[in-house]
């Protein structure tokens, strides 16, 4: 059983390491609290997954305990999008491992920089 509390910094959480800085990422924009980095295996020529910098297991937990933190995501990724594409998107929100949630610390995809195929 996880003793990780939410909003608090867990030490074996990749991306609390990346807000830490202890895990290098390339960083394409920050808030107070939100940190974007791009995809280390993208799937699209823009793929940056925004983070919030407090620990949330993901974006459901993030929604109930901090719904201001969850807006400044997709603000976040709104901006980056508009900063390395056009401002056209896709965000994806995985949660659980059925959904190929792989991190456990909530994250938003951003996709852009191409024509996506529907779904
Ligand atoms: O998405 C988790 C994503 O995290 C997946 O697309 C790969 C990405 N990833 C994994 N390690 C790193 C590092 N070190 N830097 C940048 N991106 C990374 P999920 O929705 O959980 O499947």
């Amino acid at each position: 059983m996880s003793t990780e509390k939410a909003g608090e910094k867990s030490d074996d959480c990749l991306f609390c390491k990346i807000v830490a800085g202890e895990v290098p990422a390339e960083v394409v924009g920050q808030s107070d609290s939100a940190v974007a980095f791009k995809d280390i295996d993208p799937k699209a020529p823009v793929h940056v997954l925004v983070v919030p910098r407090r620990h949330h297991a993901d974006v459901g937990a993030l929604a109930g305990a901090s719904p201001e933190v969850l807006a400044d995501v997709v603000g976040l990724a709104d901006q980056v999008a508009s900063d390395l594409a056009d401002g056209q998107y896709r965000l994806i929100c995985n949660v659980g491992p059925k959904a190929g949630q792989t991190v456990f610390h909530a994250h938003a995809h951003v996709l852009a920089g191409t024509q996506l195929a529907g779904f």
